[in-house]
């Protein structure tokens, strides 16, 4: 049996986003943005579908994004710890209310693009390559507030003079970009997505899908500015992956399971091969919504595909077409999974599926024939400090374990995947909880969710692990 191993110049590292880890969430003239406005608790689920009573902060509310881990400052202090771990490569994404604070201003922030080189300079002085998002997440409040958010054609060409400003600015710097983190997340969390705000009687799926529609038009123009401002560089689409298993063998789930990848897989088929898919077109007419598309849309999509197919991969998902099953729905997955009974799950009902993580990649291989880069891979769980201190997450150590021998095992299946940057190298505000609670990270941050803690960070067991790991390049896993 032969050793399988990564490819020589593998990117190892780790992902983060600006709304879950820097904080400083107004200073040097950052505008507000979607995060900004998500408490911790109950509501925060119903506000992330789109159900907003208020566009600013309430006062008696704790929002885990103002301060996050205050990477904003410590950024330095971090790469060190990334850079010890032997890091490659670091996955952040840039706040578009740091450059411009409305998201319309006539003259991009400098004090938010000075930032930015700081940090990448940073990076760069360690050999970590910086690979940067253009949109986690976080769209300003005020193109909420004035045109609705992705719903308004406005967006587009906005969002196009944001990517050109942030691209020329980092040419020589950046090398590895992408534009939506998660774009299909739009469908099921849209105000965390896309910053859509419901009314009573809104047609959403309408919505949903003219925003899709304005979101895979600008990500087309960022690609097209990128190869134009930056031809050595590689610009992708982020995808949550997770292939959907049938429950049973009956015809209705496997045909479901098919319908339930299409729903993703239908922003990366636009990415990826520049048109929209015919399945794509029968469901706008099966439910009778009318996506308004410009005359010139048609060619911006073909003639700017992705050059590389970013990903998450957290779990696989299982779909049924029979009620009695469908009750068992697990409550933390918003892609409308049941549970599998094959599977653990993690505390916050998460599937936990390394095989998963093979057949996705084979299945994201086998349709776009373009590398991968899996930008986000993890354990979230409530680590609990020993009696003497430390973090011995041998469970996450065994998740991960686990998932790269399937990553492994793929790219022996002749899947090209360029890097592997795992979610949350030190621990940062879940998104979908916006707990610290909920923890991925090799690095400790001490601070619980009602933001009391001293930020200190500290290294867990999984942190020499992972170490050995990259300075292995994955031999010793
Ligand atoms: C993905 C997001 C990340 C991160 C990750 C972990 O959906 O792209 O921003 O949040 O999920 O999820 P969570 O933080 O909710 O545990």
């Amino acid at each position: 049996m032969t050793t399988l191993k990564f490819p020589e110049n593998f990117l190892w590292g780790g992902a983060i986003a600006a709304n879950q880890a820097e904080g400083a969430y107004l200073e040097d003239g950052k505008g507000l943005t979607v995060v900004d406005l998500l408490p911790t608790g109950e509501k925060r689920f119903d506000i992330m579908r789109g159900y907003i009573s208020s566009l600013t902060p309430l006062p008696e509310e704790f929002y885990p994004a103002h301060e996050a881990i205050d990477f904003y400052h410590r950024y330095a202090e971090d790469i060190a710890l990334f850079a010890e771990m032997g890091f490659k490569a670091l996955r952040v994404s840039i706040s578009w209310a740091r450059i411009f604070p409305t998201g319309e201003d006539a003259v991009p922030n400098e004090a938010g693009l000075a930032f930015y080189d700081r940090l990448f300079d940073e990076l760069l002085n360690h050999n970590i390559q910086p690979v940067v998002t253009l949109a986690h997440f976080d769209v300003p409040v005020h193109l909420i507030e004035k045109y609705g958010s992705w719903r308004h054609r406005k967006l587009v060409g906005l969002f196009e003079m944001y990517a050109r400003t942030v691209l020329e600015r980092y040419r020589n710097k950046v090398k590895y970009w992408m534009t939506f983190n998660e774009i299909n997340m739009l469908l099921h969390l849209p105000f965390l997505g896309a910053g859509l705000v419901f009314q009573e009687g809104d047609n959403v799926k309408q919505i949903q899908y003219q925003a899709a529609h304005h979101q895979l038009v600008a990500s087309a123009l960022a690609v097209k500015a990128c190869h134009e401002l930056i031809p050595d560089a590689q610009i992708g689409c982020m995808l949550a992956a997770g292939s959907f298993y049938p429950y049973t063998c009956n015809p209705e789930d496997v045909y479901q399971g098919m319908e339930k990848d299409r729903e993703s897989y239908f922003f990366i088929d636009v990415q990826s091969r520049g048109e929209y898919p015919g399945y794509a077109r029968r469901f706008f007419r099966d439910h009778q919504l009318d996506i308004v598309m410009e005359p010139e849309d048609a060619q911006i999509l073909k003639n700017n595909t992705v050059d590389y197919i970013g990903f998450s991969y957290y779990s696989s998902r299982t779909t049924s077409t029979d009620p009695e099953v469908i009750k068992n729905m697990t409550s933390g997955n918003v892609f409308g999974s049941v549970a599998n009974p094959y599977l653990q799950a993690s505390e916050w009902g998460w599937t936990i599926d390394p095989k998963g993580f093979r057949i996705t990649a084979n299945q994201l291989h086998d349709r776009y024939q373009k590398p991968l880069f899996v930008v986000e891979n993890g354990l979230g769980a409530a680590d609990e400090p020993a009696a003497d201190g430390t973090i011995q997450d041998d469970y996450r150590i065994d998740y991960l374990q686990r998932h790269l021998a399937e990553m492994r095992e793929a790219i022996e299946d002749g899947v090209d995947i360029i890097g592997y940057t795992s979610w949350g190298p030190i621990d940062i505000v879940s998104a979908s909880s916006g707990e610290m609670r909920k923890r991925y990270g090799y690095i400790y941050t001490d601070r619980d969710n009602e933001g009391n803690g001293s930020l200190e960070r500290s290294r867990k067991k999984s942190f020499d692990w992972y170490k050995q790991v990259i300075a292995s390049n994955g031999a010793d896993l």
